[in-house]
Parts: C-alpha cells; sequence; structure tokens
C-alpha cells in the first residue's frame, strides 16, 4: 500500500488545531495531530518543507521503518516540533494500518487491557470557593478524577484559572499575555484548597493538581509534604524537569505521587525519572512524543519500574490526539489515567470521533482505525489565528516559569 500523498490542515475552530492527512493507492486516509500550542507555524513548516517530499511512495504499513527513517534522517534528533511532526505521521499510519486491517487500533496494540479509560476534568475557579462549586459540577457529571486549580490572592493570572465553561485554554493573545508569580503566597494557598476539597468532598474523590513548573525543587518538597493529609493522586510539573536529577530532592521528602512529562518529546526526557523512580506518572502524550510508537517504548520502560501513564489531554491537543490516546490507553497494561479537557462544539464538528464520555470513563469506540476524522469543508471555515501562550513574571520583573 503505497502513500500516495499527504497534506497538512490547519483550522481554528476556537483554537488553532493542525492535522496531517496522509492518502494511499488503496483508498484509504488517516490523520494525525500535529498541533504545538503557540507554535503551530513551525511543525506545518516542518512537515511541508521536510517530511512530506520523503512520504510519497512509500509503503505506508512500514511504520516503524519510516519512524526511524524520520528520526535517524533529520541528523538533528529530538525537540517538540521535529516529535510532533513525527507523531502526526506515526498517528496517521497507524490509523490507515488499522483500518486495513478491518480493526480498531487497540485492538491491533494487542487488545483492551480494561473495559474503559479513567479519566480526569478540570475544575478551576477565581477562588476556593468557585473552585469547590466546580468540583461539585464536575462530580455531577460524573467525574471520578478532577484536577482542582484556583485563583491565588494577590496573583494576577494564576495558571489554570479558566474563563467559565468546560475547558480552559491558555492561549489567549497575539503576543504572550503577561502573568505574575508569586510563590509564597501560592504556597500557603494551595494547602488550603484542597483542605476544603476534603472536608466538602470527602474521601473517595481522586484530586490532582498542576504546579505548571513554578517551584524550585525544595519549594515542590514543602508543597507536597504540605498537601499528603489530603491525599493527592497527583502533584503535576511540580518543579521545571530539564533537570531530571531535581526530582531527587522533592522525592525525598514527600510521599505525594508526582506526576511529569507533557512537555517532554522522548524516551530521553524521562529515562532517569522512570528508572530511578523519581515520578509516579509520566504524562508523554501521542502528539509530542513521537507518537503511538514511541509512546509505547515510554510506557514498556515506565512498566518496568512500576511508573504509570497519565498522558497529557488538554484543549490544544485535537480529537485525533485524543481518539488516538485512547485507544493506547484502553490498551497499555501500565495505564494510570487520562486527561480530559472537553473541547468546543465547533471542533467537535470539524472533527468527528467516535470516542464516547460514561460516568468518568471514555472509551474509544469500536470504529476502524483510531476513529477521529476530519470534516475538510467545515475546517476551511475557521482559518488560523495566530495565538501565544502567556509569560509569567516575578513581582520584581524576572522571567519566570509559566
Ligand atoms: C496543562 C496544559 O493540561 C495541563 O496539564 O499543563 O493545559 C498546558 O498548560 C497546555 O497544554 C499548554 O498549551
Ligand atoms: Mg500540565
Amino acid at each position: 500500500m503505497r502513500i500516495i500523498a499527504a497534506k497538512v490542515i490547519v483550522t481554528c475552530p476556537g483554537r488553532n488545531f493542525v492535522t496531517l492527512k496522509i492518502e494511499t493507492d488503496q483508498g484509504l486516509h488517516g490523520i494525525g495531530d500535529a498541533t504545538l500550542n503557540g507554535r503551530e507555524k513551525a511543525v506545518v513548516a516542518y512537515l511541508e518543507e521536510h517530511v512530506i517530499p520523503l512520504l510519497i511512495g512509500r509503503d505506508a504499513h512500514r511504520i516503524e521503518d519510516i519512524w526511524q527513517y524520520l528520526y535517524r534522517g533529520a541528523y538533528w534528533r529530538r525537540g517538540p516540533v521535529t516529535m510532533s511532526a513525527i507523531a502526526a505521521v506515526d498517528t496517521a499510519l497507524w490509523d490507515i494500518k488499522a483500518k486495513a486491517a478491518g480493526m480498531p487500533l487497540y485492538q491491533l496494540l494487542g487488545g483492551a487491557s480494561r473495559d474503559g479509560v479513567l479519566v480526569y476534568g478540570h475544575a478551576n475557579g477565581a477562588d476556593i470557593e468557585e473552585t469547590v462549586d466546580a468540583v461539585g459540577r464536575y462530580q455531577d457529571m460524573g467525574y471520578k478524577a478532577i484536577r482542582a486549580q484556583s485563583g491565588v490572592p494577590g496573583v494576577k493570572g494564576a495558571y489554570g484559572v479558566g474563563k467559565g465553561g468546560l475547558y480552559y485554554e491558555p492561549a489567549d493573545s497575539t503576543l504572550p499575555s503577561e502573568t505574575v508569580w508569586t510563590t509564597s503566597t501560592y504556597l500557603d494557598h494551595a494547602p488550603k484548597l484542597f483542605e476544603r476539597l476534603r472536608a466538602t468532598y470527602g474521601p473517595e474523590i481522586e484530586l490532582l493538581h498542576d504546579v505548571h513548573h513554578r517551584l524550585t525543587p525544595i519549594e515542590a518538597a514543602r508543597l507536597g509534604k504540605s498537601l499528603e493529609p489530603f491525599r493527592l493522586f497527583w502533584m503535576e510539573d511540580c518543579t521545571p524537569a530539564e533537570n531530571q536529577d531535581a526530582f531527587r530532592l522533592v522525592r525525598q521528602h514527600t510521599t505525594t505521587p508526582l506526576a511529569v512529562g507533557e512537555i517532554f518529546n522522548s524516551i530521553h526526557d524521562c529515562r532517569t525519572l522512570i528508572e530511578e523512580q523519581l515520578i509516579d506518572y509520566i504524562r508523554t502524550t501521542v502528539v509530542h512524543a513521537g507518537g503511538i510508537t514511541h509512546l509505547r517504548q515510554i510506557a514498556g520502560l515506565a512498566a518496568l519500574y512500576q511508573v504509570r501513564t497519565g498522558c497529557h489531554g488538554a484543549t490544544d491537543l485535537s480529537p485525533a490526539c485524543m481518539g488516538a490516546a485512547l485507544h493506547f490507553d484502553l490498551w497499555v497494561p501500565n495505564f494510570g489515567i487520562q486527561e480530559y479537557m472537553r473541547h468546543s462544539e465547533e471542533t467537535d464538528a470539524v472533527f468527528p470521533h467516535a470516542y464516547t464520555f460514561n460516568d468518568g470513563y471514555l472509551h474509544p469506540g469500536e470504529a476502524v482505525g483510531h476513529g477521529v476524522d476530519i470534516d475538510e469543508a467545515l475546517a476551511t471555515k475557521y482559518p488560523y489565528d495566530p495565538k501565544q501562550l502567556p509569560v509569567a513574571r516575578l513581582t520584581d520583573g524576572s522571567i519566570w516559569n509559566w
């Protein structure tokens, strides 16, 4: 089965998405998400200029060979742009192969290891009271696991507080909006939020929190310790993870489970963290970590050290990524949890999909392939609208981690 055409579709149904569509001489096509929030056009150029010309004429069944060809052949290995481009090709080819086999992708990976995929939703509010109410709304929708983020007194634009609705889109301006961060206020505030949540909802509900890279290792250790009485499912991105060694310090001081990896793009970014069991969940996902092919390698390494998966699933990862991730989640033995930040109705219309939500779980459905497609005609109605992610500064004006 030969690849005869491939194209990049950029659309903005409420937010920008980049999709690669690959077509074969047997009439089958597959799609892959290539969205890199705030840097979308870099991946578009990488695909159109440096990848698509290499794909035409290749055997679409040779997924691994094409992966190795694009990874080693680039010479300049790894990085979010390269690995998102490779991921889009990989995901589209797995979609095609499963369609050719006449089965849902999870069957091709090895069949279902569970009946459904446990997901977590995003509850947030401007303050503790609003966030407590938002968690209740998610519980009423059937969620068994809920991430809670609230505004922090005196902190303009604290991370994770959306503008209402079911999801949170951080890329909100043509030029980066500037937020101000104060660690000390946050460290005092966060435990109060979870104390209220446990007092209100009891011990059952799984609660998660995203620190979003903002603490130093010792501050992260302090926060982890202060959250121990509230038994979090995980504390995410507690400190920047380029330096994997930093997590040794955090791990020494707290038993709060740690999750990291949504901005990782290869197994090398997390090898030390996994091999030394410095984390409990690895957050790498289909679109930014080289596709299904590479994500399986990361999960396989993680399984040796009892680290579980916790794929990133924010609004800025398209339904094509979500669909593929759910097939991976249904199969992967060391599954932990899947993030599920719902998409807008416009987005769901552009990307018809087979996955469904029920009582706190998602299921990828039984459609052949990964079960997601793109309505190209509708996609054209939403032109690209350049948006940047925010930046954060400390009160003295120095740039900090957003
Ligand atoms: C967040 C993301 O969902 C998460 O865990 O870290 O919303 C992240 O801020 C965005 O994906 C950035 O584009
Ligand atoms: Mg995160």
